[in-house]
């Protein structure tokens, strides 16, 4: 949309300025020590990433350009006769910082309905996909194959100036969020259903309405859920595998969709995307073997069993926050209102209730506190996405709000490729001997 590029424009440029002054005045300073056991140690607790985007504070959890989640679940706005934000305000906010007001949420709605509509190559290739082929590995494959349209790589082969790349990765991130829900949906239509995606875009319904009924359910309730999941799922600060991966192949300057297409491959290991179903794993395993109604003593009994027999406990702890995250106090409010009687979500109400006390009591745990998993998938089962294995292709669509906001921010502030020095063991035993 032609007023949110406008003040994109305006915002990079102050916050170049601000850049520039600051990284003159400090650009030497030293933030961190890096220590041996940070390099062994996939990196963790690194500050060594540039994201605007959001951040997680240990005690309030994500943070979307400052605001805390639930700051966002209120200002944001939402659908007329709904309750949860609408994805496209949170896209908005990361982008410029601002929470936009109700007709600029209307305007990327539009734009996205506009841009919506998937190439028949696109279509026909994820036809011919054996039904085996992991859903995240068509959707990196879809994705890829959305390539050949990219504006920004056209422009770039103009030799259009460095100033203006941001300008063309923001059309080609619009392109791809306006797209991705009707990939997803091909993909599980092919996969789990009748192959066909059932209607076409309503251009004045919001993005999540049409995947929602993309997907098959039209329900005002899925569609709700809908609008939180991507919501909760947009972005998750930069060091994560998908935002890391995104913003490492795009800083070579490849393409938009070749770089999500890269980080889906990074959401695709079960790591990163798997959490969703380890929960649902955990509560098919209690149920199968004692029923839905286990009363509390049993239920401390079985938990602690779980436990000694070195198991986590999943949909609780966190590497990063130290408490219940707001997320999936979001996610809980929305099931204790929407689904009170469904077995699945007593259950977690009672784990809800009895886990983080055997946590603490156990000694281990940074935080025994729920995290964004606890719910997240007896959610979706409820309203018949049962297919675990399709799980991370639903975040994919999310994360790409968060990862093509930072994206462009990226390509605005001029960032250059990332090229940090790697080290081997024996260097490094000599580096340290030197000290
Ligand atoms: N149940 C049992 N033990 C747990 C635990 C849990 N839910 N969470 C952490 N621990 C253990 C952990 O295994 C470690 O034990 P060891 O010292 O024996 O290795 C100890 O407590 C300290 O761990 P920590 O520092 O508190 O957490 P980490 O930063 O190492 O790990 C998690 C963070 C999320 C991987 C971990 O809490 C976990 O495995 N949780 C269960 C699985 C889960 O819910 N994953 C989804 C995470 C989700 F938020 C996401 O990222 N999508």
């Amino acid at each position: 949309s032609h007023n949110l590029k406008q003040l994109l424009a305006s915002k990079i440029d102050e916050h170049n300025k601000k850049v520039s002054t600051f990284r003159k005045l400090h650009g030497g300073t030293v933030v961190q020590n890096l220590t041996v056991d940070m390099i062994y140690g996939g990196m963790r607790s690194l500050k060594a990433l540039l994201t605007e985007t959001s951040e997680i504070d240990p005690e309030k959890g994500i943070q979307f350009r400052g605001y805390a989640f639930e700051e966002c679940l209120k200002l944001l706005p939402k659908a007329t006769n709904g309750e949860q934000p609408l994805p496209e305000g949170v896209f908005f906010l990361l982008l410029t910082g601002e929470i936009p007001n109700e007709a600029q949420v209307e305007e990327i709605s539009r734009e996205w309905a506009r841009r919506s509509e998937v190439p028949e190559h696109v279509e026909k290739t994820l036809k011919t996909f054996p039904k085996t082929l992991h859903p995240m590995a068509q959707m990196s494959a879809a994705i890829a194959s959305l390539a050949g349209d990219s504006k920004f790589a056209k422009a770039f082969a103009n030799k259009v100036p460095k100033s203006s790349y941001w300008e063309y990765v923001y059309e080609d991130a619009m392109d791809l969020l306006a797209k991705l829900p009707k990939i997803a949906a091909m993909i599980y239509r092919n996969l789990y259903k009748d192959g066909v995606v059932h209607g076409e875009i309503d251009s004045s319904k919001d993005w999540s309405s049409n995947y929602a009924s993309f997907l098959g359910n039209n329900s005002p309730q899925f569609i709700e859920l809908i609008r939180l999941y991507n919501t909760i799922y947009c972005d998750h600060e930069g060091g994560n595998v998908i935002a890391h991966t995104c913003q490492l192949v795009a800083s070579s300057l490849s393409n938009p969709y070749l770089a999500y297409s890269a980080a889906m491959g990074a959401l695709a290991g079960p790591l990163a995307g798997g959490a969703h179903a380890e929960v649902l794993f955990f509560l098919n395993k209690l149920t199968s073997e004692h029923g839905y109604d286990i009363d509390e003593e049993n239920l401390r009994f079985l938990l602690w069993e779980h436990l000694i027999s070195s198991q986590v406990i999943p949909g609780y702890g966190h590497a990063v926050l130290r408490t219940t995250d707001p997320r999936d106090t979001a996610f809980r409010s929305f099931g204790l209102k929407h689904l009170p009687n469904n077995p699945y979500m007593k259950l977690c109400s009672a784990l809800y209730n009895t886990v983080p006390d055997i946590l603490i009591e156990q000694g281990k745990v940074k935080n025994p506190y729920t995290n964004v998993e606890a719910h997240s998938g007896v959610l979706l089962q409820h309203f018949g996405i049962q297919e675990v294995d399709f799980y991370p292709v639903m975040i994919g669509v999310a994360r790409a709000i968060g990862c093509m906001s930072q994206m462009i921010w990226d390509r605005g502030m001029g960032l250059p490729i990332e090229r940090p020095k790697s080290i081997s063991t024996e260097s490094l035993m000599k580096l340290v001997n030197e000290k």
